[in-house]
Order: C-alpha cells, then structure tokens, then sequence
C-alpha cells in the first residue's frame, strides 16, 4: 500500500496536539509507519523558521514575509521529510500544513488567495489526502490557550483576526468535503478522540479497499 499524507488543522486551542497522538497510535495500530511533523517546523530549517515567526518579540515582520516563511519552512519539510517518507511507503501525519496559510495568512492578514496558490503550486508540491479540521469557537479557544499564560506572536492578534481564521478553514472545508472531515471540537477530549479514531479507521479502510 502506498504512504498517505495526512493533516490536522484547527484554530488556536482547538485540540490538535491532543488529538494528534491519537491518531498516531491508531495508524500505528493498523500496521502502518507513521512520521509525525509540524508546522511551522519539522526540519532544522523550519524549527528556525519556527522560532522567528512566532517570537511575540518579532512586531517587525510584514504579512508578505510571513507568508513566505511559512512556505519557505514547508518547502524544506515536504522534500526533507514528507516526500522521502510517502515514496518509501510511510504514512506521514502533520500538524497543520498549507490550509493553515490560507486560514492564517489568507484569511486572516488577507494575503490574496491566487498568491497562496501560485505557492503551493511550485513550494509545497503536494495536497493531503486527508484533513481533520478541529471546528471550536473563537472565545472557547482562546481560553484554552490563555490559560497557558503566554503569548506567541500570532496568538496575540485580535479575535477578529481568528474569527476570519476560522471562516477560511471552515470554507476550505466546504469546498473540498471528499478530503476534509470537520469535527467539532468543543466536544468533551474523549469524544474529540473518538471522533478522530473514527474518521481514521474508515479512511484506513477505504485505503486498504482499492490496495
Ligand atoms: N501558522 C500560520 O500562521 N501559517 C501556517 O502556514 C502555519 C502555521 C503552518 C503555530 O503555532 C502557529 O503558526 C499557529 C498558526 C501559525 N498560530 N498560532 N499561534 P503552534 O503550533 O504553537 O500553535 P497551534 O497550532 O495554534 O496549537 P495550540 O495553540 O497549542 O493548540 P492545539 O494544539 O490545537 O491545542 P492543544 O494544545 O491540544 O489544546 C489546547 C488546550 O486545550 C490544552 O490545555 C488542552 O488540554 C485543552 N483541550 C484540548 N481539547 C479539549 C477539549 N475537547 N475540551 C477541553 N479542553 C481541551
């Protein structure tokens, strides 16, 4: 069977983190090897990246540098990580990856949707095959994550900021209802997970179908 690619998206606090590990150990549990990444990150290139764009002290960078950073960092994790992995048959699991552009940099800094996909198009060269979008409302997130006590620079924007965050992820969903599944994450953990190991034993099914 060949490797699967796929992502975790979701606003601030909506519970990737903790759904990720779940989903983990269910792939593991069906026999699959899974490389686990993240976004911004993944690579020694794109854990630099990282740290420069969500240092709250960074006020400096425009919207435009943004963006290409987050494509910069993605860039080197899908040919260092990503692409490597799927062409020897592992499955590859992110959290987050190019819709977190369109819902960051697009929706929220309103970065034009065509410049988004002229970079996916020749920097991050590859789609996810599936994508579980974790759907809270903004408030219920930005407790979650203010109950932490610290800021990155991206969390101290507005919570109109994350309002358009999420009307882009939710609208990204809509358009491609065969690869995103949305799940409501203002649900109690243990439903969010089981949710999750859900989705992924029908689509480890699906796959395992037509192999
Ligand atoms: N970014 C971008 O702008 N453009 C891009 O292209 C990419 C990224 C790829 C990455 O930071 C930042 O980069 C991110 C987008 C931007 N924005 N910010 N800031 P990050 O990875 O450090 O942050 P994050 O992705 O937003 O993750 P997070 O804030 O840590 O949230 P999370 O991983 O989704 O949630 P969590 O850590 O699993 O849970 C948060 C808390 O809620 C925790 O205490 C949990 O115990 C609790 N929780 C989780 N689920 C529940 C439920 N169901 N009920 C109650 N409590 C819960």
């Amino acid at each position: 069977m060949s490797g699967k690619f796929i992502t975790l998206e979701g606003g601030e606090g909506a519970g990737k983190s903790t759904v990720l590990e779940v989903v983990r150990v269910r792939l593991a549990s069906r026999g699959l090897d899974v490389v686990v990444t993240r976004e911004p990150g993944g690579t020694a290139f794109g854990e630099a990246v990282r740290a420069i764009v969500l240092d709250p002290a960074r006020r400096d960078i425009t919207a435009e540098s943004e963006l290409l950073l987050m494509f910069a960092a993605r860039a080197q994790l899908v040919r260092e990580v990503i692409q490597p992995a799927l062409a020897a048959g592992r499955w590859a699991l992110s959290d987050r990856f190019t819709d977190a552009s369109y819902a960051y940099q697009g929706g929220g800094r309103g970065q034009p949707r065509a410049r988004i996909a002229e970079l996916e198009d020749w920097a991050a060269l590859i789609k996810p095959d599936l994508t579980l979008l974790l759907d809270l409302p903004v408030a219920e997130g930005l407790a979650r994550v203010g109950a932490r006590g610290h800021a990155d620079r991206i969390e101290l924007e507005s919570g109109d900021f994350f309002e358009r965050v999420r009307a882009a992820y939710r609208e990204r969903a809509a358009a491609e209802p065969a690869r995103f599944r949305v799940i409501d994450a203002s649900q109690p953990v243990a439903v969010v997970r089981g949710a999750a190991c859900a989705i992924i034993d029908a689509y480890v099914d699906s796959v395992e179908a037509v192999a």
